[in-house]
């Protein structure tokens, strides 16, 4: 894990659950056979994004909401590569929510880990998406009154064909869902619970503690039966929700361009005078 270091020591705040979901990814990367420069990560803006300068693999950190684009972008450039996109969860779920909705129904082979911590964090703490209702914050002084949406169940109505959730209060099973989702061939998101310790005083190691338990056996293929589970309230499962099988976005797309007739065209001056 140590190589994996670029030996700038985390500026996140003690105790905050990035710390977890950094040494899960690094412990991940170890597990699998794949050299470190098979990876290519996009990271989100936000307290999340600053693991581009402390994890020492190929990294690229976008704008706010636009890590999936430039990972769809980097795996149909080069579908050798790992690509992973570390996000937030008003990067992914706020700003970047039409991405994170179009990526789903193309199934291009890349994973999305979303730090949810339920608040804008590197803002200094905001609402985001997922706060909870009547969560006091910055913007919401009163309280929120909007219902929080559900990534998990989003993701599956979506189209995604691997949803996971994890817990960054469990790095090790955080760990092997990463695996999973990496070697998932398709669109894998891993949503984790992330303890903002500074900005979210509701969501926190404690409260998470009391509520999670770990899913039994990890094959679901059944929506339906993903859905339900995904809508538990007053217990939060953590573990695999479902996963399927699918041909990917970048297999379709080669077997179009391998079958087509037509020369691929590259120069467009025609295309451009055309309209003049
Ligand atoms: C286009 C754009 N809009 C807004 C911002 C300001 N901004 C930077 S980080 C951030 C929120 C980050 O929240 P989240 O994605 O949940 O990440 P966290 O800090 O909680 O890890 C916002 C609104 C920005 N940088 N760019
Ligand atoms: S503000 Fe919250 S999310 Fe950001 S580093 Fe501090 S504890 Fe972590
Ligand atoms: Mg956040």
């Amino acid at each position: 894990m140590k190589n994996l270091d670029t030996g700038i020591f985390p500026t996140w705040c003690p105790g905050c659950g990035d710390f977890a979901i950094f040494s899960s990814i690094k412990n991940a990367i170890g597990m699998m056979d794949y050299p470190a420069e098979s990876y290519f990560f996009t990271y989100g803006i936000g307290c999340h994004g600053h693991m581009c300068n402390f994890l020492d693999v190929y990294g690229f950190e976008t704008l706010h909401g636009r890590p999936l684009p430039v990972a769809e972008g980097a795996k149909l450039a080069n579908r050798d590569l790992n690509v992973i996109a570390v996000s937030g969860d008003g990067d992914s779920y706020g700003e970047g929510i039409s991405h994170f909705m179009h990526i789903m129904r193309r199934n291009i082979d890349l994973t999305l880990i979303v730090h949810n911590n339920r608040v804008y964090g590197l803002t200094t703490g905001q609402v985001t998406p997922t706060s909870q209702k009547g969560f006091r914050s910055k913007s919401t002084p009163d309280g929120t009154i909007e219902q929080p949406m559900n990534p998990i169940s989003t993701a599956i109505l979506g189209g995604a064909t691997f949803v996971a959730r994890g817990f960054a209060g469990d790095p090790a099973h955080l760990s092997s869902l990463i695996v999973e989702g990496v070697k998932h061939k398709g669109f894998a998101l891993i949503d984790v619970f992330q303890p903002c310790v500074t900005f979210n005083h509701i969501n926190t190691y404690q409260w998470y503690r009391e509520k999670v338990y770990k899913l039994e056996g990890n094959n679901t293929s059944d929506r339906m039966e993903a859905l339900r589970i995904s809508m538990e309230q007053d217990k939060l499962p953590i573990g695999i929700f479902f996963r399927e099988e699918a041909k990917t976005y970048e297999e379709q797309v080669a077997t179009q361009v391998s079958l087509s007739s037509e020369p691929v065209k590259t120069d467009i001056k025609d295309l451009i005078e055309s309209f003049r």
